[in-house]
């Protein structure tokens, strides 16, 4: 733990503490150790066979308000870019590590979990009391299902979860530097929403919050800036593609170019919250470029992800050959 003086140090005058600061301050998630183990034999398997291998972080985080935990604050995702993107990785001869919030959308399985229907009304029920997919269903969960079983019997897909902002810094710290024995042939494809603010552990409330104090006044301390080590240390040689949400057009490619400018990596990929799934904007350190679903592809039920991943390709494809974007 860090001493009062050291608190005075490594402040930035603006009550934002480094990266560094953050890690010493913060106890690790329980399960780090396990997380590094399977990361590590992950990337080691695929480092002997030259599989590019791509990390996505994908869902909110939480900020917890007590330390035994029961109020947090969430942060808006449902999975969905990142789970989608994942098969999209996967179907090009990519190795996932598939880094989610807890319970939010996976791969494969995310195409039957949290729909309207509950996951028993794909089933029927035979006269002699066996359990069978309703024939509806039948054909289109066959193929996700070979799909999936294909990715987990080539060891492609890795699964590994996180809650709370701290659990979610940690493992990425961690993840990437494992990742990094890649050099240019990893990618960081950082779709998770995570959040800004949070309660440092020791400012916050040991126990449940009570109402009867009356109303409640939260003071949060600004996130660090992971994204500079993680660009200029943890995953220098990888290919680092950060996601902008915005709600103001007016914000989103100014924000994606201070990013840019700021941390120096190579992709923000820009969305806005009501057209996410249909627009992004891709922007480099010198270009631009709106990527959109026609209506026909809509009708189709063509997912934005597939016209992002092969933008990706292309890009990675260049990273990995020169080191640069260029002739992409
Ligand atoms: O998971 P989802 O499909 O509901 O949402 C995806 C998203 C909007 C969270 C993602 O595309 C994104 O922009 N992530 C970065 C969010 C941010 O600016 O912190």
């Amino acid at each position: 733990m860090a001493t009062m003086h050291d608190n005075q140090l490594l402040d930035n005058g603006q009550g934002v503490i480094d990266p560094d600061t953050y890690f010493l301050r913060n106890n690790p998630p329980s399960n780090l150790a396990e997380f590094e183990a399977k990361t590590s034999e992950f990337v080691q398997y695929h480092k002997e066979r030259n599989t590019p291998v791509v990390l996505i972080t994908s869902g909110g985080t939480i900020v917890p308000l007590e330390n035994q935990t029961v109020r947090f604050i969430d942060n808006f995702s449902a999975g969905t870019r990142g789970s989608v993107s994942a098969e999209k990785f996967l179907e090009n001869g990519y190795a996932v590590i598939f880094m989610h919030r807890q319970f939010s959308l996976q791969p494969y399985s995310r195409h039957y979990t949290h729909s309207t229907n509950c996951f028993l009304d794909y089933m029927t029920l035979t006269e002699d009391g066996k359990i069978e997919v309703d024939a509806k269903y039948a054909a289109a969960m066959a193929t996700t299902l070979a799909k999936y079983q294909k990715a987990r019997s080539n060891n492609m897909l890795l699964l590994q979860d996180f809650v709370t902002l701290s659990d979610y810094l940690f493992k990425l710290k961690s993840g990437t530097r494992i990742m990094a024995t890649l050099g240019r042939s990893a990618m960081y494809y950082l779709a998770a929403a995570v959040s800004d603010f949070f309660i440092p552990t020791e400012k916050m409330a040991e126990h449940k919050i009570q109402s009867r104090d009356g109303a409640l006044t939260l003071t949060l301390d600004q996130v660090p800036k992971f994204l500079k080590p993680l660009v200029s240390v943890w995953a220098s040689n990888g290919l680092i593609v950060s996601f902008k949400l915005e709600t103001d057009e007016k914000l989103l490619v100014p924000k994606a170019r201070q990013a840019l400018e700021k941390y120096g990596h190579q992709i923000v990929v820009g969305n806005m919250l009501t057209t996410r799934k249909k627009t992004v904007t891709f922007i480099t350190q010198d270009s631009e470029r709106i990527v959109s679903l026609s209506q026909e592809e809509l009708d189709n039920d063509v997912e934005i992800e597939s016209k992002i991943i092969s933008e990706l390709l292309k890009y990675h494809r260049a990273w990995i050959s020169h080191g640069t974007l260029e002739g992409q």
